[in-house]
């Protein structure tokens, strides 16, 4: 398979590599994309180095697949351009997201629905993704009405200099700032910018592709994303009410059984998902699944995932195994 990677330089490119080569995705020809200013670097990939190329160079050459990573402006100017040569793209950003005639796929959700006709096809948001793979199932048996999230969110989601910001706080170093505040020992209620509305885009961003990916526009969802100095994934806060009740082992049963979830959940051993352990796992953890006593047909739970796997480059690379395996590429 010819596969493009666009923004192969950043945190979520380099991770997308790493996760190619560890699934062992049947790449004949890579070829990897970046801003002008890093062409003819290069980036490793299987033992071997591979030269940065230009965005055009790579679209001459045709790839069946193009990952971006690359930022909206990036995909929306250049996604359309690969999918003129029959590429199919996989992107990232939160370009296409949203658009009513792309699909937004998490693979264990709706990836039966893609067809060949699916040229650019939308990775949802890293904190939408963990947290849908733990509501599908429950949503399907319950029927969701209302979801309130709590995000705490690692500072990889905002990308390198965020984690130098962090690290220079750390050491005491005066670098340059991605936060408009200190981050270290400090929480930021402030993921992504502000909008009209008094929220944020990460938080309309949870609001929106989950009722999208759960085909549902009747649930309500409130949102509040903070980002925290972890650098292991994100945590997720959720209360849910349902339309029906439930029995909390039954619902623990439910996601256990929920292909890319793992339930840890022993209050007895103190067992619960933590960001610090989900680093690197490509899994959903959930935890702390209890019923809220202050809502009728409620439940309380813990979701964690690594944002920059689970969050962003496997659930991308899933949806590539899936246009291979489905044979639409
Ligand atoms: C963040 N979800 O965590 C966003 C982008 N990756 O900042």
């Amino acid at each position: 398979m010819r596969i493009a990677i666009v923004g192969a330089t950043g945190l979520v490119g380099q991770k997308i590599l790493d996760v190619l080569e560890e699934r062992n995705f049947p790449v004949s020809d890579l070829y990897p994309v970046a801003s002008e200013r890093s062409v003819g670097k290069e980036v490793a990939f299987k033992g071997n180095l591979y030269k940065v190329i230009s965005m055009e160079d790579a679209i001459n050459l045709k790839p069946q697949i193009a990952i971006f990573s690359a930022g909206g402006g990036t995909s929306l100017k250049w996604a359309p351009e690969f999918a003129k040569v029959g590429t199919t793209v996989v992107d990232n950003s939160s370009a296409w997201r949203m658009d009513v005639s792309k699909k937004l796929v998490v693979p264990e959700i709706n990836a039966t629905e893609l067809t060949k006709e699916d040229k650019i096809i939308a990775n949802p948001n890293c904190s939408t993704i963990q947290m849908v793979v733990a509501l599908a199932p429950l949503h399907k048996k319950y029927k969701i009405e209302r979801l309130v999230v709590s995000t705490y969110q690692s500072i990889t989601g905002t990308g390198v200099k965020a984690v130098k910001q962090f690290e220079d706080e750390r050491s005491g170093v005066d670098g340059e700032k991605a936060y408009p505040h200190e981050i270290d020992k400090n929480c930021l209620p402030h993921c992504d910018v502000f909008t009209e509305n008094g929220y944020t885009k990460e938080e309309m961003k949870l609001v929106n592709e989950t009722r999208k990916i759960l085909k549902d526009d009747n649930i309500r969802v409130t949102a509040t994303a903070v980002r925290v100095p972890v650098v292991g994934g994100h945590s997720e806060s959720l209360n849910i009410e349902f339309a029906n009740d439930f029995d909390v082992e039954e619902v623990k049963q439910l996601l256990n059984e929920t292909e890319g979830v793992i339930v840890q959940d022993n209050l007895d051993n103190n067992e619960y998902p933590m960001p610090k352990y989900s680093h690197e796992r490509d899994e959903v953890f959930v935890g702390r699944i209890r019923r809220d006593y202050s809502n009728p047909n409620s439940l309380n739970m813990w979701v964690v995932a690594d944002n920059l796997r689970k969050g962003a480059a496997t659930n991308a690379v899933q949806i590539a195994e899936c246009l291979a395996q489905q044979e639409l590429v």
